[in-house]
């Protein structure tokens, strides 16, 4: 009889909705995709953890063999991150997938075996938009001693403190409490996590600053990645790109229907930001980025 073909568990982790969300878009297809192309030895499983940190934790020390993660944390996994989180860097989703999918964001994956993970692929979480339970935002001064959560990035964590707003760094599993006690006023994510999440129910208003493009990583454990034979990665690349592909639709499909849901859902929607004076405030954390982070990869990204 024929061999009993060895069956592979894969575990892959991401903090939002496994059904109705751009990671969770992402997870199936790359779950179709290589159980597909391994006829079954390969068997996928997708589930919730809404601790973006932790679950790259857990990648790094080879407890689950895959993560979808926004970049917010990982910074503090791999420095070099940190260029692709500075606010305003990407003009459009145009240029923000072009370039990280261009050899400059494959030189920042080329970042990760060094710091024990593996950068299977860049995703994408999307531009993110402020919202808040206070006031009506239109420009940087209506953002003065706001309390915003942030993530656990210190990127962000300057930028809204140069704007005047009092940055507080969390996990997005503390977010939703957070909001609900009035512990923070306000929080930014990209459409798709406020409507996946139902922000809308504990944020009155919504204010389309696209202040910074939040790229998405799949992240792989070696432990697992480096037992590959070479046509296995081959398989797993195949699937990680089936991935970002869903993701990245998922993503487009939402930033369309989003903004007309959540105010059907009664946020008041600010849309007229003038992102030019955001950038003019901005200006000293621009300053301080040029110095801390690699300036050829910001302008190479920038100009791409
Ligand atoms: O990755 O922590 C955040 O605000 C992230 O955008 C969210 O977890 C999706």
């Amino acid at each position: 009889a024929a061999q009993a073909q060895a069956q592979t568990e894969i575990t892959i982790q991401h903090p939002l909705p496994t059904a109705n969300s751009h990671y969770g878009a992402g997870a199936m297809a790359f779950k179709e995709t290589l159980e597909k192309l391994s006829n079954g030895k390969y068997r996928v499983t997708i589930q919730r953890n809404d601790n973006e940190r932790e679950m790259i934790e857990s990648v790094q020390i080879g407890t689950l063999d895959f993560t979808i993660t926004s970049t917010g944390p990982v910074g503090n996994f791999v420095p070099e991150v940190r260029a692709v989180d500075v606010p305003f860097l990407f003009r459009d989703y145009a240029h923000a997938r072009g370039a990280l999918d261009s050899e400059v964001g494959q030189s920042i994956l080329a970042k990760f075996p060094s710091k024990g993970l593996v950068g299977v692929i860049w995703m994408e979480n999307g531009f993110r938009h402020l919202t808040n339970s206070r006031r009506d935002v239109h420009n940087p001064a209506d953002m003065r001693g706001l309390k915003v959560r942030t993530m656990e990035n210190q990127v962000h964590m300057r930028a809204f403190s140069t704007l005047g707003a009092l940055p507080t760094p969390m996990a997005f599993s503390e977010l939703i409490p957070a909001l609900q006690q009035g512990t923070v006023d306000g929080q930014e994510n990209p459409i798709p996590v406020i409507v996946a999440n139902n922000i809308d129910q504990v944020q009155k208003y919504l204010t389309l600053t696209g202040h910074v493009y939040s790229p998405a990583l799949l992240i792989g454990s070696p432990a697992l990645w480096d037992r590959l034979s070479a046509a296995e990665k081959d398989m797993f690349m195949q699937a990680a790109k089936a991935g970002r592909d869903a993701n990245r639709a998922k993503v487009t499909a939402d930033e369309e229907s989003g903004v007309a849901e959540l105010r059907r859902r009664g946020m008041t929607v600010t849309t007229q930001v003038s992102t030019e004076e955001f950038q003019k405030v901005l200006a000293p954390a621009f300053a301080q980025y040029e110095k801390e982070l690699d300036a050829n990869t910001l302008r190479r990204l920038r100009d791409w």
